[in-house]
């Protein structure tokens, strides 16, 4: 007698959140979290840079000026940003395959535009990602220069300048395009992180939803492939 086979796995949702400093990334990462499971999915939260493993210990000290690395020249903190993502990405591939989704808290898209908004050029930003694990969704937390003006509160990390956040914004639209012009529309949302922190957290939790719905489980594929 054969015995009663397991129903698979459903693959967990790979979500990340992108935006400049101060867009409540970080707030609506913790209610994205607090929804998933609410619904019954386990989740996990995630962080890039991640400062805990051996290169994101660097970047942690290049962020806070301690180091320099590579100097204006932003390519080799480029290619750290990037490395840090490999380090982390069997880790996460593992979790989604077991069914646990992953909400991440910035991706290689704040890597392509922060290191666009310094002048480096596309061709040479984009191959370190290629083949990381796909998002299911990327949602963009949108703010405009003078509301990220008005809540100030920058610290005195690296890039916490009121004009490059502007060039960087610029440069996150270009990206947004970029990501469905390669993997299809519906792939990128952009929201109005000017709300209130309900509005915001209400406005992604449809989207999620939706996605939700729709795929059940999240996609197998690799980013910029
Ligand atoms: N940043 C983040 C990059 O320049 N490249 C990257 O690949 C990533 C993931 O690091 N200003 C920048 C964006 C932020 C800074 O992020 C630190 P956070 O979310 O403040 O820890
Ligand atoms: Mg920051």
């Amino acid at each position: 007698m054969s015995t009663p086979s397991q129903p698979p796995t459903s693959r967990g949702l790979f979500i990340v959140l992108e935006g400049l400093d101060r867009s409540g990334k970080s707030t609506q990462c913790e209610l994205l979290i607090q929804r998933l499971q609410a619904q019954g999915r386990p989740v996990k939260g995630w962080k890039f840079p991640d400062r805990t493993t051996s290169t994101g210990i660097l970047i942690d000290r290049y962020l806070r000026k301690e180091v320099e690395i590579g100097g204006e020249d932003g390519r080799a903190i480029h290619l750290l940003f990037s490395a840090n993502r490999w380090e982390c990405s069997t880790a996460i591939e593992a979790l989604l395959a077991s069914g646990t989704s992953v909400v991440c808290d910035r991706y290689a898209f704040s890597g392509l535009a922060f290191s666009l908004a310094k002048g480096l050029d596309a061709s040479y930003l984009v191959p370190p990602d290629k083949g990381l694990p796909l998002p299911d969704l990327t949602l963009f937390l949108s703010l405009s220069t003078e509301q990220t003006k008005l809540r100030g509160g920058f610290g005195d990390e690296r890039y916490e300048l009121v004009e490059f956040q502007a060039i960087v914004k610029g440069k996150f639209e270009w990206v947004g395009e970029e990501v469905e012009r390669v993997h299809g529309a519906g792939k990128w949302k952009e929201i109005n992180a000017g709300g209130t922190v309900e509005e915001v957290k209400e406005a992604m939790g449809r989207l999620i939803d939706e996605l939700a719905s729709r795929e059940g489980g999240g996609v197998k594929a690799k980013l910029w492939t």
